[in-house]
């Protein structure tokens, strides 16, 4: 059912400082930024490759507040990897598919996501210890 590997999620406490360091370790452009209200970041995204199906990016977040799920990730784990999201064709479906397999759903239907995706979250407890995330990409 996945595609891909959409993008790789990591908390932080300084986007700034760290889209510094990911882009000169690693030779990775910025292609986009935004202030996702809903979901409580500053989020920035910096392109790896392009697939069949869209790129695969990494996501750097920062919590716009403390009271929400980076911000509290922060304070319980610290810096580091916070969730892996899975590009998906039709994300109602892939979120009916691993609901019905009793995988609880955080989202009861889609958000809003990065670069005009619709995403949507799956309980870490219910994947192992991972924070999942479906994302289907804008139509072109
Ligand atoms: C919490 N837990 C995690 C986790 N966050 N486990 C793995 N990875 C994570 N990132 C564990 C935590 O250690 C607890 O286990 C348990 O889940 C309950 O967590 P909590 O401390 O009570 O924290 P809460 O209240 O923040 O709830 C956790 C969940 C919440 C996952 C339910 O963070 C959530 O709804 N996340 C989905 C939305 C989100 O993360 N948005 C930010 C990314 P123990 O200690 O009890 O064993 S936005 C984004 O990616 C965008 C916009 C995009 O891609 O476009
Ligand atoms: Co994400």
């Amino acid at each position: 059912m996945f595609m891909r590997i959409d993008h790789i999620g990591i908390a932080c406490h300084d986007l700034e400082e760290k889209i510094s360091l990911f882009s000169s370790t690693f030779d990775l452009t910025v292609v986009a930024r935004e202030v996702n209200e809903e979901q409580g970041v500053k989020e920035a995204m910096l392109h790896v490759a392009d697939g069949e199906g869209g790129g695969s990016y990494i996501q750097l977040l920062e919590p716009l507040s403390p009271d929400s799920p980076v911000g509290r990730f922060l304070a319980k784990r610290g810096e580091g990897v916070h969730h892996v999201a899975f590009g998906v064709p039709d994300v109602e479906r892939a979120m009916a598919e691993i609901g019905g397999k009793g995988v609880r759903l955080l989202d009861e239907r889609p958000r809003h996501g990065s670069m005009g995706s619709q995403i949507a979250f799956l309980h870490p407890k219910d994947v192992g210890g991972m924070l999942t995330e479906l994302v289907q990409a804008p139509t072109p």
